[in-house]
C-alpha cells in the first residue's frame, strides 16, 4: 500500500521535473511511510526513499517504515548538514518542499545550506491523499463508529445542570475508552446562546432546560479522523427552535443525496445553502457545507461555493449545514460521507430526529 502511494507521488514528481521531495509534516510523511511518530523527515527520489530521524525514533522507524532506508542524523550534528551531504551524493538538482509546512526560518536554513533549487510542491501529496484507499476508509469507518457509540452514550449521560466541560470530558474519556488514540479536535460543546458559535469549545457554563446543545466531535483511530455534529434540546424546544432544527435537517439530508462522482463540490454546497436561504435563514449560514476528512480533520476538498472541482469516488467529506443566530442559539447537523462509484455512503449512523433530554 505504501509502495502504491509512493508510485503515485513519483509520477507527480516526474511531471514537475523534481529529482526528490523532502517531507517534514506528519500527515504527508506518515501517509507515505506508515510511521506514527513525529519530528522526522523523509527524502524520496525517483528511485530511492530515505527515512531520516534521530535516536528517539530510530527503533520505531525501523519497525514501522518498510521500503525506506532508515537513517539517523544525530551523529552528524544537524539535520540540515546531514541532508546537504545526502543531496550532494544523490545529485539532486530540484528538491520539492512543503511550502505550507516549512517555516520561514527553516526555509532560510535549507536555502543557505542545500546546493539545489527548492521548489514548492503545491499540494502534491495532499492531492493524492484526497482519494482514500481501502485501508484508509476502514480506519475512518472505525473512527466514525466510535463517535456514533459515544453519541449514544452521551444522550443517556447528559442531564440539565451539568456544565459543558463535564460533558466534553465524558465525551473524550468515553471515546478513548473505546480505543480512540485521541480527539480529532477539541470537542465543541456549546449550549444555549453559545450554540450560535459555530466553534464554541466547552466552558464552565451550566446546561439548562429550554436550550440547544451542539456537540461537534470526533476521534482519531489508526491515524484517521472522524467528525460528526448533533444538536439536541435540553427539556422542550420552542416553536422557533423546532423550526430552525427542521430546516437544518432538511438541508443536510437534501445535500446528502447529491454526493456522487462528477458532481461539482460547489453544487452540493448550493443545494443546502439555497434551501436554507429559501426559508429565510441564508444570512445565518456563514461557513462552507463541508470539508475533506482523513489524516487531518480539515483537508481537501472544501465543499463550498468557491470549489468547482468535481467529486470522485473514494473521497470522504463532511456534510454540515448550520444556522447560527446571535443571542439566540444555533443548530448544526453533520455526517461523514464517502463518495462511492455511484453515489454516497453516509458513514455516521447516529439518529438525526430531534432528541430532547430531560
Ligand atoms: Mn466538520
Amino acid at each position: 500500500m505504501f509502495k502504491k502511494r509512493i508510485e503515485k507521488l513519483r509520477e507527480a514528481m516526474d511531471s514537475q521535473q523534481l529529482d526528490a521531495v523532502l517531507l517534514v509534516g506528519d500527515p504527508n510523511r506518515n501517509y507515505l511511510s506508515g510511521f506514527t511518530g513525529d519530528e522526522s523527515f523523509s527524502l524520496i527520489t525517483l528511485d530511492k526513499a530515505f527515512f531520516i530521524t534521530d535516536s528517539r525514533f530510530t527503533e520505531q522507524a525501523k519497525q514501522q517504515v518498510k521500503d525506506y532506508e532508515v537513517l539517523e542524523y544525530g551523529k552528524s550534528g544537524s539535520f540540515v548538514k546531514f541532508l546537504s551531504g545526502l543531496i550532494g551524493k544523490l545529485k539532486v538538482h530540484r528538491l520539492g518542499f512543503e511550502e505550507n509546512i516549512v517555516s520561514y526560518s527553516q526555509y532560510e536554513l535549507y536555502h543557505s545550506n542545500l546546493d539545489c533549487e527548492l521548489v514548492p510542491m503545491n499540494g502534491m501529496v495532499e492531492k493524492i491523499r484526497i482519494v482514500k484507499d481501502r485501508e484508509e476508509i476502514n480506519s475512518i469507518k472505525n473512527a466514525a463508529k466510535i463517535a456514533d457509540k459515544a453519541f449514544d452514550h452521551m444522550v443517556k449521560f447528559i442531564k440539565p445542570g451539568m456544565t459543558e466541560r463535564e460533558v466534553g470530558l465524558e465525551l473524550e474519556f468515553y471515546m478513548k475508552k473505546l480505543g480512540a488514540k485521541d480527539l480529532s479536535f477539541p470537542s465543541i460543546v456549546a449550549s444555549g446562546e453559545r450554540s450560535s458559535l459555530p466553534h464554541g469549545q466547552a466552558t464552565e457554563k451550566v446546561i439548562k432546560k429550554g436550550e440547544f446543545l451542539t456537540l461537534d466531535f470526533g476521534c482519531i483511530y489508526e491515524e484517521y479522523c472522524s467528525d460528526m455534529t448533533r444538536t439536541v434540546v435540553i427539556g422542550e424546544p420552542s416553536q422557533k427552535m423546532l423550526e430552525i432544527y427542521n430546516i437544518v435537517l432538511e438541508a443536510e439530508e437534501l445535500a446528502l443525496k447529491e454526493y456522487k462522482p462528477e458532481m461539482p463540490a460547489s453544487k452540493v454546497d448550493a443545494i443546502a445553502r439555497d434551501y436554507i436561504t429559501s426559508k429565510g435563514y441564508g444570512q445565518y449560514f456563514g461557513h462552507s457545507l463541508g470539508h475533506g476528512v482523513g489524516r487531518e480533520i480539515h483537508e481537501a476538498p472544501v465543499i463550498g461555493y468557491r470549489n468547482n472541482s468535481k467529486l470522485k469516488s473514494g473521497m470522504v467529506v463532511s456534510d454540515e449545514p448550520g444556522i447560527y443566530i446571535p443571542d439566540f442559539g444555533g443548530v448544526r447537523i453533520e455526517d461523514l460521507v464517502m463518495v462511492t462509484e455511484d453515489g454516497g455512503e453516509t458513514l455516521s449512523k447516529s439518529p438525526k430526529n430531534l432528541i430532547c433530554i430531560n
